[in-house]
Parts: structure tokens; C-alpha cells; sequence
């Protein structure tokens, strides 16, 4: 028997987690699988951080920002030194060699991932109102200094990103959507073919968990693998990437989480009295109508695969994305949120909490223990829960927090969990989840 914390030690051990990984002005995304910095985990670490002090939070998303490229791109991983091996580390990506808008003060990759840090400045101005006077003028004053790079990464995502204006992000890469080897990506990667002579490098990840069958496969990894190689190819240029890739496709979660991160930003200029307001109002509704464009009946999205043109339909729960981005009609969305509730989703009769599967139970591609393809993700809860509070369902929003903080009671903070047995799976502890548990703790 599972001993279940309270919401107290949750949010004791969580913060202790968050603690425990922190190198100053960085947290780990976890100690031996990711011992770097990476981009979402970031964001979410700093929604976690805000819960026990608005200033270090700040440096969080300071330190991620401080690595960003010249034209304004987010790196996914910022490489701290003397960390535990992790494959591809900065010789392979060798970004300041290969791009003129590389960083020289911090190695980093060259892919991004999604834009969620403006859902954590507006969370660290929330916090920072129950902060002394001195601590609320300097996380205001650094949070000004700080918005103008998270509006020059908007308008790199914007540009270069969406540069035919359809109001859905380019991914190159499935790591840029955050869901690697999700059962969305199956048939843009089946399109990827490594050059024969390429030789692909260690898995670093295996040697860290052991455990093969929680991972993604071989075949996957040199696809991820190739992928690197073909955008160090490009040098990293967006215009070349466009058009040379062999992987291109429109990720309509991550689009709908850059439709809310436009409002949020622009929410947090109006308080700091900056500017720019309309101009982010303007990809908000633009990426809003982007992700509503790929709905079906059910309000459900779907990503696009832009080499092919084809929707790619598959049961993630990538296609709860409208709930994020807004815009649906009442009908619509309540049918997707009934669709959330049935038994394709939170309300299948064998899972152990009613949370949202990475892929649906009822999928052909669905896989209990494998990563993307089935486990729960804690922060994907959370984002589902803003989702919902976004589009006014607050029972629905509640009913999920519940569920999502009693998951959490075991006080494993394992990086995803088995939806049947609610076995922890993959890196423990993993920052995000002790992140995301003591927000839910928090109330
Ligand atoms: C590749 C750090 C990251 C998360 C991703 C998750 C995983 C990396 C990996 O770990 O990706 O970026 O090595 O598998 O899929 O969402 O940000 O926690």
C-alpha cells in the first residue's frame, strides 16, 4: 500500500524536490536523465518556484532568457557544465560554430519547445502581490526588464515559425512539441530517413533509467537523431530549414498554448504598462483561429503534416488544444468536454485516476508504460486544468486538480505514471512534476 501524503507534505517534499535540484539560478530538469535546463520544464518550474518565493522564480525564466538566440529563438536545452553525460550534448548541436545568432556566453541547442513562459511571468506577478514591498519592486522591475526578450520570441515563433500567417507553429523536430515520440509524429517520421552513413550516438537516456521499454525505441532515436543533423545542415536558418527539412509539421497544441501565451503577455505589459498590446492580441486571435481551423464535430484538433498537407488525426490529447486557445462555440465545446470526461479519455473504467492519458486508451497506438504514448504528465494535467478555467469550465477544471494533486500523494514526483496501475515511470524526481505539485497543493 501506497502511503498518501497530505497537501502539506506534498507541497513540503515538492518544494524539497525543487530544492535539491537547483544550481543557483537554474533548476535541473532532473538530476541524471536531464541535468540541464530545458525550455517548458522552465516555464513550469518557475510556476512551482512562485510558490515559495516570486524573486527566484523570476531568475529561472532569467537564466533561460539570457541564453536566447540573436533572432530571438528559445533554445530548448540550456547546457549548464560538469553535469552527468546527456546525448546530444553542445559538441553535436556545436550551435556558436554553426549560427551567427547563437549565444557565446551559454551553450545551448538549437531546437525550441512550447512558448509557456508567458503563462509563468503572468503566474510570478500573481505570486509576487502576496510578497513584502521590496521583493514586489524588484520582481516588477526585473519582470520589465525581462519582457521585452519574451516579446522578441514571440514574434520569432510568429515569424519565422508561422511564416505563411495560418496561425499554427512549425515545428521541425517531434522534441520542439515536448511529446517526442507521441503517436502524433508516427507518420511525419516515417517520412524521415537517416543517410545511410550517418552514425548515430550514445543513448545517453537508457544508460541513465535502465529501463528500455519506458523510453522511445532505437528506431525512433536515430530518426531524432538525424533530424539534428539535418538542421545543423540548415545552420540552424529558418528560411532553409522551411524548406529542407524532411520533417515540417504544424503542432496545434503548441500553437494553441502560443495563442494563450499572446493574451497572458500582453495581460502582463498592460500591468507593467508596456506596450505592444495589440500587436500580441493580434497573433492571440491569429493562432486561435489557426488551432480552430483544424477541428472536427467534437471541437477535437489535429496537427498538420506541411510536407504532405494531411491532418493528421490521431487520439492525443494534443486535440484538447482549442480548450487553451479559446474560441470554440458553446455546443462544441461542450462536447469536448464531454469528450474529455468519456471513456476515451478521464473516464475510462480501467484507469486508476481519471486523468487525461497521453494518447487514449482506445487508440491502436496507445502503450501504458511508453513515454508519450499512453503514461499521464503531470504538467500536461496542469495545462488542461488552465485550459478549462481558460474556457470558463471551472467543475471540470476542479474535478481534474483533484485528481491530478491526489495522483501526486505518493511523493515519488516521477516524470509520468502508468494510467492503469498509477505506477511512477521515467526520471524521479523530475522537477516539473514537484513544480506542478506544489502549485496544486497550493490551491
Ligand atoms: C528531449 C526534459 C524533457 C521534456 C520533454 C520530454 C523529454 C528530452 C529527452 O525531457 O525530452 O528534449 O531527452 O527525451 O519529452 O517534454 O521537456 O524534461
Amino acid at each position: 500500500m501506497v502511503r498518501r501524503l497530505s497537501r502539506a507534505e506534498v507541497a513540503e517534499q515538492a518544494a524539497e524536490v525543487l530544492r535539491g535540484n537547483d544550481r543557483g539560478s537554474l533548476t535541473v530538469a532532473a538530476p541524471r536523465l536531464y541535468p540541464h535546463m530545458w525550455s517548458w520544464d522552465a516555464a513550469f518550474i518557475a510556476v512551482g518556484l512562485a510558490r515559495m518565493s516570486a524573486s527566484r522564480a523570476l531568475t529561472e525564466l532569467e537564466t533561460l532568457f539570457a541564453a536566447q538566440w540573436g533572432n530571438g529563438m528559445v533554445p530548448h536545452i540550456v547546457f549548464s557544465a560538469n553535469a552527468p553525460l546527456y546525448e546530444p550534448g553542445p559538441d553535436r548541436w556545436a550551435a556558436q560554430e554553426t549560427s551567427p545568432y547563437a549565444p557565446d556566453h551559454a551553450a545551448t541547442s538549437g531546437l525550441i519547445q512550447p512558448p509557456v513562459h508567458a503563462l509563468a511571468l503572468l503566474r510570478i506577478l500573481q505570486a509576487a502581490r502576496g510578497a513584502g514591498a521590496a521583493e514586489r519592486r524588484d520582481v516588477a522591475a526585473r519582470a520589465r526588464a525581462l519582457w521585452p526578450r519574451l516579446l522578441s520570441w514571440h514574434r520569432y515563433l510568429a515569424e519565422q515559425r508561422d511564416a505563411d500567417g495560418r496561425g499554427l507553429l512549425m515545428i521541425y523536430h517531434g522534441w520542439e512539441s515536448g511529446m517526442d515520440n507521441s503517436p502524433r509524429w508516427d507518420e511525419p517520421y516515417a517520412d524521415v530517413v537517416p543517410d545511410p552513413g550517418f552514425r548515430p550516438f550514445r543513448r545517453s537516456d537508457l544508460e541513465a533509467l535502465g529501463e528500455q521499454s519506458q523510453r522511445p525505441t532505437d528506431a525512433d532515436y536515430v530518426k531524432y537523431q538525424w533530424l539534428i543533423e539535418e538542421l545543423r545542415q540548415a545552420r540552424y536558418d529558418d528560411e532553409l530549414a522551411r524548406k529542407s527539412l524532411s520533417f515540417r509539421v504544424a503542432d496545434v497544441f503548441a500553437s494553441a498554448i502560443f495563442a494563450a501565451a499572446n493574451e497572458d503577455l500582453a495581460r502582463v505589459g498592460d500591468e507593467l504598462g508596456l506596450g505592444a498590446g495589440d500587436e500580441l492580441l493580434g497573433y492571440a486571435a491569429r493562432f486561435r483561429r489557426g488551432v480552430l481551423g483544424t477541428t472536427d464535430e467534437n471541437g477535437f484538433a489535429a496537427d498538420v503534416d506541411l510536407r504532405s498537407d494531411r491532418t493528421l488525426r490521431t487520439k492525443t490529447l494534443a486535440g484538447f488544444a482549442p480548450l487553451l486557445s479559446g474560441g470554440l462555440d458553446a455546443d462544441r465545446r461542450r462536447r469536448l468536454v464531454d469528450l474529455l470526461h468519456s471513456p476515451a479519455w478521464c473516464g475510462n473504467p480501467d484507469l486508476a485516476y481519471p486523468l487525461p492519458p497521453s494518447t487514449s486508451p482506445e487508440a491502436p497506438e496507445f502503450d501504458v508504460a511508453r513515454y508519450w504514448r499512453g503514461p499521464q504528465w503531470p504538467p500536461m494535467n496542469l495545462l488542461l486544468i488552465w485550459g478549462l478555467e481558460r474556457s470558463g469550465e471551472h467543475d471540470a477544471a476542479d474535478r481534474l486538480r483533484e485528481a491530478a494533486l491526489y495522483q501526486l500523494t505518493d511523493g515519488v514526483f516521477a516524470e509520468y505514471y502508468q494510467p492503469f496501475t498509477a505506477h511512477p515511470l521515467g526520471s524521479r524526481p523530475q522537477s516539473w512534476t514537484a513544480a506542478v505539485a506544489l502549485d496544486l497543493a497550493a490551491g
